[in-house]
């Protein structure tokens, strides 16, 4: 049986896929699958905030104090506190009612936006978790489909910064489904 794909490039920009833990990443952003509030809780966005310490957590709070609640698909960024990532940029997944609320769309624009934010940061490395596929609960391959798509069309269409792109999955299941929507893509 042929090996999986769990890298691809796309131009000049590396798409990778490996099983770990997205707080010990060293890109230049990691992406937080956050909520509106921005507050912290649970799964990654506990992991996160509890990583980087409570500056990540002042610079949420005056964001929001500053902007109002973040929409879901929308991204915004900060410092990285304690984390090696020099930024996190925080967006919010879709909370998945059964696919017919435009879920897709949603979860689409939460890696668009992550991207964008990146891009007019000038990074040139980020990575994502698997956003919505835990407490938010989006179907995992669907999402994963989802995300190395979106992903792809970012780097097609636009004029980044990007070299690298990494998903980081925090469990076996979740790392076999992205490899398999990279091999699907390829
Ligand atoms: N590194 C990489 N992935 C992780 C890590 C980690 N350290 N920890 C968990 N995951 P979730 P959501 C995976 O629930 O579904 C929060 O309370 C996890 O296994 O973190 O977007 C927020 O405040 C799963 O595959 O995010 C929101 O209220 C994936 O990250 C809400 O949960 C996403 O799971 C967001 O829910």
């Amino acid at each position: 049986m042929a090996k999986k794909p769990t890298e691809i490039l796309i131009g000049p920009t590396r798409l990778s896929i490996i099983l770990g833990d997205i707080t010990r990443q060293a890109t230049g952003a990691i992406v937080n699958a956050a909520n509106p509030g921005l507050i912290g809780g649970g799964g990654v966005d506990g992991a996160i905030h509890h990583a980087g310490g409570p500056a990540i957590r002042e610079e949420c709070r005056q964001i929001v104090a500053q902007q109002g609640r973040l929409p879901t698909g929308q991204a915004v960024i900060t410092g990285g506190g304690n984390l090696k990532a020099k930024y996190v940029i925080h967006t919010v997944g879709p909370v998945w009612h059964g696919g017919d609320k435009g879920e897709a769309a949603l979860l689409a624009s939460a890696y668009w936006e992550s991207l964008k934010v990146a891009t007019e940061h000038q990074l040139t490395s980020i990575s994502f978790p698997s956003i919505s596929t835990g407490a938010f609960g989006y179907p995992l391959d669907e999402a994963a489909r989802l995300a190395v798509t979106t992903v792809a069309s970012f780097l097609k269409e636009e004029t980044t910064s990007l070299k690298e792109v990494v998903f980081v999955l925090f469990y076996p299941r979740a790392y076999e489904g992205y490899c398999l929507a990279l091999k699907e893509l390829s």
